[in-house]
């Protein structure tokens, strides 16, 4: 197995696509992701339009169905639901589709779409992801963070080192793809204990924080707390 870190959608080689794509947005759309599947959601679909999120929301029933919106950490007006782990529970969510878009994890969900195969990683769910790859040894794999509007996001880096980690203490013969996955490994090693204050230190975390959202950084500060597999079915349905 050949691993790359990409902290960005916009970071990714432009002509190429792995056989197994890991996609990380820790705060909070791929951790809200596995959430709700875990709570029994019958689907989620991710966009990175919420024109399209509307147009093709609209042709399921509405019992059978939550739209989750979220621009800059809010919630979008119109939406069910905004994109906060803790609302999806099993009572709201179970056999829905959850039609989802955000500022950056459905894009990042987007870019890799038509990769073989296509994760959404958080530390929540790390250990199965990283079960799933050593299971599967895909030949190539991503791990890509969706960083925030173009540019680097220090939790996702963190979570791709999580990932990382836990691979090659499991596996000695991880081929390293770039230097950002040394890096990636590091910066995990140094906040592995104290990840709810590298939530309170980085950019995005203090932008939900002001939004009130301290409930959530704990929630998505736990670390391989749930064994749920978001595993791409169609592109853009997990
Ligand atoms: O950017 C995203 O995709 C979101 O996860 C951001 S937020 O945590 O909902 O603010």
């Amino acid at each position: 197995m050949k691993l790359f870190v990409y902290h960005t959608p916009e970071l990714t080689p432009t002509h190429d696509l792995p056989d197994c794509a890991v996609v990380i947005d820790v705060l909070r759309a791929t951790t809200t992701i596995s959430t709700a599947l875990n709570a029994g959601a019958e689907a989620v679909q991710a966009f990175s339009s919420l024109e399209q999120l509307l147009e093709v929301s609209s042709t399921w029933l509405p019992e059978k169905r939550l739209l989750a919106g979220e621009r800059g950490g809010a919630k979008v007006e119109g939406c069910d639901l905004g994109n906060s782990p803790l609302d999806c529970s099993p009572e709201l969510v179970q056999g829905k589709r959850l039609f989802i878009s955000t500022t950056n994890g459905t894009r990042a969900l987007q870019r890799v779409e038509q990769s073989h195969t296509v994760l959404a990683a958080a530390l929540i769910n790390r250990k199965t992801i990283v079960s799933y790859l050593l299971e599967k040894n895909p030949s190539t794999v991503w791990l890509l963070g969706s960083g925030w509007q173009g540019g680097y996001s220090l939790e996702d880096a963190v979570c791709a080192g999580a990932i990382a980690d836990l691979l090659m203490q499991h596996q000695d013969n991880i081929e390293i793809g770039n230097d950002e996955v040394i890096a990636a490994r590091a910066l995990y090693t140094q906040w592995q204990n104290n990840l709810l204050e590298m939530f309170h230190k980085c950019s995005h975390g203090q932008r939900l924080l002001g939004l009130n959202c301290h409930e959530d950084l704990k929630y998505c500060a736990q670390t391989d707390f749930l064994d749920i597999l978001p595993i791409q079915k169609e592109p853009g349905v997990l």
